[in-house]
This record gives structure tokens, sequence and C-alpha cells, in this order.
């Protein structure tokens, strides 16, 4: 059994409240802030129980993880044996397709930031009170380098992204701790959690590392009304359908889901909202033949869904053969919140961003737990056991690889990145789904981001603050 007290709560279940702020610092004084680490923070990061326990989930729910120069300030030399970890983001920048730092954020250039403390709560207040606390009671032990203010969007688009596309539907159910949904891939505890069954990299993990989970962030801008131009631009022309139906079929078909969160390859040609609202159904597909269970989907048809849409890019299901093993696929919890004011009415006409938006990638969110609970925020944070096998494989070897899941599909239109030159994505076309569209702009722009490592609360106590 999970040692859930143990384990910090954004990595199995996320925070999902409706501000999170992401607060990246360094480190100034080792030995200071080792005491108030154990002595101040320790006390406030919330665990999973009290994740899962509404009347024990505190006003402000915070969390904690390190980079590898961050562990290295406090002086622990253990390698974690996450190779990406080790070389820390701008490390990878070209494998993740990004052009370069042109777009980064100085400070994830810059190499001075040690660790990030994510605060969770509904109100910015609440935030900004618990972090002030904290800030006179740190002192100078830390420096504040960089921080990025993440809230759910106004009124009914709460728990959709800035495109507005419902998000946060479909994680992976960690087994023996979380039962599935319809669709949900079950995954073994270690996929997620560092040192449990299921970590492939579990001899090779210092002892104190068991339970800790590694966390990417990503600062996402999503260039909004530039997305929305390129769909009324280029409807999809199926008899019945309007210009403007043609537009959102084109959206829908790049993400794999309409705005509804409703699956295209269920609803195939018009939105269906109830399917989109329901746990039970929405994410109760395969691409396979209904009531297939082993074997693959069918390799030439995309009437229902793209190869390249995006949802079919970073989890292929029957694609790569049914039942969905762990050994061919990958999966990463993901978690995160958009960031950023809602688009203008100047930048609406303009057809052009003035102000950045966009997804901080990366906290948790797990429909089957929080159902009673107001929102699923995907972003830009996810967790998984081991970074070569989770985010990044996904990024590099599926959504940037114009080769995955057949020969000739493409980028994937949303997430595919090719350092900023053009990308050709086909099956978006459901009249002709051979068509290669060229997308001449990145609607969603990296602005960089750090990995790091979220460790137990009992490596926190007994490892990191002494
Ligand atoms: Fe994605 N989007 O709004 O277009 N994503 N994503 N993502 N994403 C998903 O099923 C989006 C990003 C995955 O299990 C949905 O929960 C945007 C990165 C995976 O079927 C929507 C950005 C990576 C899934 C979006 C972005 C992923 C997924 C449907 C950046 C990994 C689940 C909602 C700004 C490298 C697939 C849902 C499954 C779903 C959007 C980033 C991965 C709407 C805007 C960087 C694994």
């Amino acid at each position: 059994d999970l040692n859930l007290t143990d384990i910090q709560g954004d990595i199995l279940i996320g925070m999902k409240k409706k501000k999170e702020l992401f607060f990246f610092f360094s480190i100034s004084n080792a030995t200071d802030f080792k005491a108030k680490l154990k002595s101040t923070i320790l006390p406030l990061v919330t665990n999973t129980a009290q994740l899962l326990d509404v009347a024990q989930q505190p006003q402000t729910a915070l969390n904690i993880g390190f980079s590898q120069r961050g562990l290295l300030a406090l002086n622990i030399t253990d390698e974690l044996n996450d190779s990406a970890f080790s070389g820390g983001q701008l490390q990878d920048i070209s494998s993740l397709g990004d052009p370069g730092t042109t777009n980064w954020v100085p400070e994830f250039v810059a190499g001075h930031i040690h660790g990030v403390i994510l605060l969770a709560s509904d109100t910015v207040d609440n935030i900004n009170s618990t972090l002030s606390g904290l800030q006179s009671k740190l002192g100078t032990s830390i420096t504040e380098i960089y921080s990025l203010q993440g809230a759910a969007r106004p009124g009914s688009e709460e728990g959709h992204e800035h495109f507005g596309y419902l998000d946060g539907i479909s994680n992976p159910a960690v087994e023996g701790f979380q039962s599935p949904l319809p669709g949900q891939a079950v995954v073994p505890t270690g996929e997620i959690l560092v040192g449990e069954n299921g970590d492939a990299g579990i001899d090779n993990r210092p002892s104190w590392a068991k339970d800790g989970s590694f966390l990417v962030f990503r600062q996402l801008q999503q260039l909004v009304p530039e997305f929305n131009k390129f769909l009324t631009d280029n409807p999809i022309r199926a008899p019945a359908l309007t210009p403007k139906q043609g537009s959102e079929l084109l959206g829908a078909r790049m993400i794999g889901r309409w705005k509804s969160g409703a699956p295209v390859f269920l609803a195939p040609l018009v939105d269906n909202p109830a399917l989109g609202a329901d746990p039970t159904r929405n994410n109760d597909f395969t691409y396979g033949a209904p009531g297939q269970t082993t074997g693959k989907a069918n390799a030439t048809d995309q009437s229902k869904c793209p190869f390249s849409a995006h949802i079919r890019k970073t989890r292929p299901r029957a694609d790569l053969g049914l039942p969905e093993s762990s050994s061919s696929n990958h999966h990463i919890v993901r978690g995160g919140i958009p960031y950023g004011p809602e688009v203008t009415g100047n930048e609406a006409t303009s057809n052009t961003t003035n102000i950045e938006r966009g997804l901080a990638f990366g906290s948790n969110t797990n429909l089957s737990l929080f159902k009673h609970r107001m929102l699923m925020l995907h972003d830009l944070v996810c967790y998984q056991s081991s970074i070569a096998a989770g985010f990044q494989f996904l990024q590099q070897k599926w959504a940037d690889n114009t080769k995955f899941i057949h020969a000739g599909v493409g980028f994937d239109p949303i997430i595919g990145a090719a350092q900023g030159a053009q990308r050709a994505v086909t099956g978006l076309d459901l009249t002709n789904p051979s068509r290669s569209i060229t997308l001449t702009t990145d609607f969603v722009v990296s602005r960089g981001g750090e990995y790091f490592f979220s460790p137990s609360l009992s490596a926190i106590a007994n490892t990191l603050s002494v």
C-alpha cells in the first residue's frame, strides 16, 4: 500500500484549485535554508491523504520540488539516475524542438533556479498571504527568481484552456490507488512514483528518492487569436456543414476533442456536449473497433479522428495495440493551469496576440477521485518516474516525429515543434485525409521551463533538510 501521508499531494491527485502560483527560487544560504525547510516549509507541505479528504484540505495547498542544481546546493550529491533531470531543461532545448532560447523566459535560461514552490488556493489573496508569511520566515535563505500566477478561466470557461477546449479529462489511473473510469489507462505505480513497482530505474535510485516524482514544468504560451484565425480561414468543407461548423470541426480534429471535451472519435462531425460532460463516456474509446480488446486500430482510417490529433499523438491507445500495455505506451500525469488574461476585443479583431497567455504545464488531475470538486486543469506540469520515458518521449518521439503514428502523418498541430520552422500535418481534412496542411505559425510557443524532483515528505525531513 502507498504511504499517502508521505507522498506530496500534487503528484497523484493534483491540488486543483482555481488559482495556482509557481514560485521559483534560488537557495542563498544552504545551512539556513535547511533549518527552515524543516521548521517552516515541511509543516506546510500538503500530502496526498490530506487532498483526498475534503475536510483535511488546507485553505492553501503547498508542494515543493528541487532542480538538480538545487539538490547540489543542498549538498545532496546522490545521482537520481535521470539524465534529463540532471542535465536540466535548458540542455534539452533542441531535443524538445524549441527554436533556441529566443522565446524562453530569461530566468529559465540563466541557471539560478534551485527549486519551485507550488501554492494553490481558491483566491490569489490566500496565496499571497501564505507566500508573504513564508517569505518573512525564510528571510534571506532564499531569493525569488521568477514566479508565474495561474488561474482558472472565468465563468463557463472554467476548466477549459485558452483555446477553449475542456482540459484535464484523460490521465492515467495508478494501479492499486485509483479505480479507472471507462477508457482510463492503468499504469504501475512506478511509472509515476520513483522506487515503486514498475519504475524502470528502481535499482539505481538512492533510497531517499522513493515515492518522489519528477515534475516537468513548461510555460507554454498560446497564440489564441492567431489559432482562431487559422480555423476561420480553413474550414473543412464537408457536405452539410456551414463554414463556421467546418472551422469548429478543424479545431476539434487538431485536438481530437471538441470544446466540450467530447472525443471526435465518438462524435466525428458535430460536438456532443452531453458526451463531453460525462466522465463515464468521454474517455471510453480506443481508436479500435467497438468491442475490440486486442490487436491494433485500423492503420488507414482517419474518418473519425486524425492520426495527427493532439490526444492521439500523445496517447495512441489501440494504434500501438490493445490492451494498452505500459511497455509500448508512455504515460504522464498532467496537471497545470491557464495563465494570463482573456483575449481582449482588440486582439480578437486584429487576430494578433498582444498580451501573453497560455498554459503552465505541470500538476495533476484525476477525475475519478475529484468528480465532486469543481475543475480539472491540465497544464504544463506533469509527473513521471523518468523524464526521458515520460514528457520528453511524448514531445520528441511522438508529437514532433512526422512518421508517428504512421508514415506521412506529420506533426501534432498543437504542440508539435520544429525549431520554429513551418509544420506539415495530414489527416485534418475529413474530405481528403491525405491532404497536407502547412502550419506557418506555432500556436503554442515554448517559453521554457525546468525539471524538478518532488521528494517524499520523509526525504525532506531526513535527507534534504539535514
Ligand atoms: Fe495536451 N489543448 O488544449 O489543445 N491536451 N495540451 N499536452 N495532452 C489534452 O484529454 C493542450 C501538452 C497530453 O489521454 C487535451 O484531458 C495545450 C504537452 C496528453 O487521450 C487538450 C497544450 C504534452 C493528453 C490539450 C498542451 C501534452 C493531452 C484534452 C499546450 C506532453 C491526454 C483534454 C499549451 C508532451 C491524451 C484531456 C489522452 C490532452 C491541449 C500541451 C500531452 C484540450 C493547449 C506539452 C498525454
